[in-house]
């Protein structure tokens, strides 16, 4: 069977076709990379535990990076998390008023790095009906991935903050490849929240 796999390759290859592999998220695979434009937000929801959680994110591409920052205070579990480098900038082109933010980050000192991946929704203004939502991995068991699932800012109640999805500017340009970037080189396993 390997070697039928490798001539199946090879053929492909001859044609200058593209195999997909096997890729950890395969569920997801309509995310790709957002126009390159940009997303400002800040807020709090309240999570399933009935809790405020506030957070402050943005993020976009911007002369040929990923750009962006991510804050994010859980008050229960006392921890904050501090975005440390930006990976992705993300969109579901059936969802256009949405975009993802993947990158590392930091919760409260910790040496050890984790991935995060925040979704953001700008339904208008004000934030009444915009959405957050926060996936971490936090590499540990039990509980891998520590979630709050999308969700209108403090219910859909009003006051609780905005997201705001802004227009390309000169400034807002991609980087080479980024186009080409898969959902899982940008935000590892963690599916949109
Ligand atoms: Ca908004």
């Amino acid at each position: 069977m390997a070697h039928k796999f490798l001539s199946i390759l090879a053929l492909a290859a001859s044609l200058g076709l593209a195999i997909p592999l096997a890729l950890p998220i395969a569920a997801e695979a309509h995310m790709v990379p957002a126009p390159c434009d940009f997303v400002t937000a800040g807020g709090f929801v309240f999570k399933d535990d009935g809790d405020m959680a506030n957070f402050g994110a943005h993020g976009g591409c911007k002369n040929g990076k990923f750009w962006g920052n991510v804050n994010y205070v859980d008050h229960t579990n006392q921890f904050h998390l501090n975005a440390t480098r930006i990976t992705g900038y993300l969109w579901d082109p059936a969802d256009p008023n949405g975009r993802d933010i993947c990158g590392f980050a930091r919760i409260n000192d910790q040496k050890q790095e984790v991935m995060f991946r925040v979704h953001l929704v700008d339904n208008g203004e004000p934030g009444t009906h915009d959405l957050f939502g926060i996936r971490i991995d936090n590499w540990y068991a039990p509980e891998r991935f520590y979630t709050v699932t999308s969700r209108e800012l403090a219910d859909g109640n009003g006051g609780g903050g905005n997201v705001q999805l802004h227009k390309s500017n000169p400034s807002t340009t991609a980087g080479t490849g980024f186009f080409q970037l898969e959902e899982w080189q940008m935000c590892g396993d963690l599916t949109t929240p």
